[in-house]
């Protein structure tokens, strides 16, 4: 077979100056946390009469390592309250006051259900009857403050059905939900969650709703925050899931070492890719750890897949 030696001098002079730079070599890291008065809850007494809700969530944060031990989130929920007029402070009013103390990047919320108890007029309810209407109106300027604000992620949690008839409460119930999980959906900043309880209290009424039929047991806040815990955690809610660290080679991250490999970095070095599959490229692909990518770690991969080495130096 015949070489051409020129090329292959080309292409290694090539490979060495299209060698980078690297900053940082780092590749394990802690879960990343989160500052406890970032995140606001609001809403009304589903959450406020026991904050039992909060103080769940917080665990949960504890447990997984994203919350220090010490550290806990801001609860402004006040039982009572209404999205729309009501009580004071409203709960877009309990955002208002949350975001004048501090930065403010989750928001973890319930509210609507004061409205519909409050809510007069006769059935048929609507979309257009005034109460729904307001609180609808109110989730979506409040979404649109919270996009203006900076405000990250919220996570809009929807009441477990009512145990007793509270002038028809679940009728109204029935008409604003809906409407709000569709404000919620569409709001793209800040990106919106939405849980329907009745999935989780469904079959355990009576162990999760004390006798005034509509607010939780210390059982279903459990319950509850746990549902909940566990939708924020299939989204990456608050965004700290850490990146597995890749294998050394695997730079196009298909968990084998390969040829595959081989030519990605070939065609990285030559410029005509610019960038690795694997999470963290500059790990996987600075096989001496030299902190950077060239000529000699692709002599490298060369020769581990001929088998004149089984380990990277790195
Ligand atoms: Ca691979
Ligand atoms: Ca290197």
């Amino acid at each position: 077979m015949k070489i051409n030696f020129k090329r292959v001098i080309a292409l290694v002079v090539l490979c060495v100056f299209a060698g980078v730079s690297l900053a940082s070599n780092s590749a394990t890291a802690a879960p990343a946390k989160i500052k406890g008065s970032e995140v606001l809850i609001i809403g009304d007494s589903f959450l406020a009469l026991s904050h039992e809700i909060t103080k769940r969530l917080e665990q949960n944060a504890k447990n997984a390592g994203i919350l220090d031990s010490s550290d806990k989130f801001r609860d402004n929920s006040v039982s009572g309250t209404q999205l729309y007029g009501g009580m004071a402070p409203s709960i877009p009013d309990q955002y208002k006051n949350g975001v004048k103390a501090g930065t403010v990047k989750y928001v973890i919320m319930d509210g609507g259900g004061n409205d519909c108890l409050m809510g007069t007029g006769q059935p048929p309810y609507n979309a257009n009857s005034p109460f729904i209407k307001n609180a609808t109106d109110s989730v979506k300027n409040l979404l649109t403050q919270m996009g203006k604000d900076g405000v990250v992620k919220v996570f809009y949690l929807f009441y477990p059905d009512p145990q007793q008839d509270l002038g028809g409460l679940k009728g109204k119930l029935d008409v604003l939900r809906p409407l709000i999980q569709n404000e919620v959906n569409k709001s793209i900043t800040p990106k919106a969650y939405w849980l329907d309880l009745r999935p989780v209290f469904s079959g355990k009424y009576s162990q999760y709703i004390l006798s005034d039929g509509i607010h939780p047991t210390t059982a279903g806040s459990i319950a509850a925050a746990d549902a909940i815990w566990a939708e924020m955690q299939k989204n990456n809610f608050f965004g700290t899931d850490v990146t597995p660290t890749p294998k050394i080679g695997d730079v196009n991250a298909d968990n084998n070492i390969d040829t595959l490999d081989f030519t990605l970095m070939k065609q990285y070095l030559l410029g005509i890719v610019t960038d690795f599959p694997a999470s963290d490229d500059m790990y996987a692909a600075d096989l001496n750890g030299d902190g950077s990518i060239n000529a000699l770690d692709l002599a490298l991969m060369k020769q581990y897949l001929l088998g004149i080495i089984t380990k990277f130096p790195k």
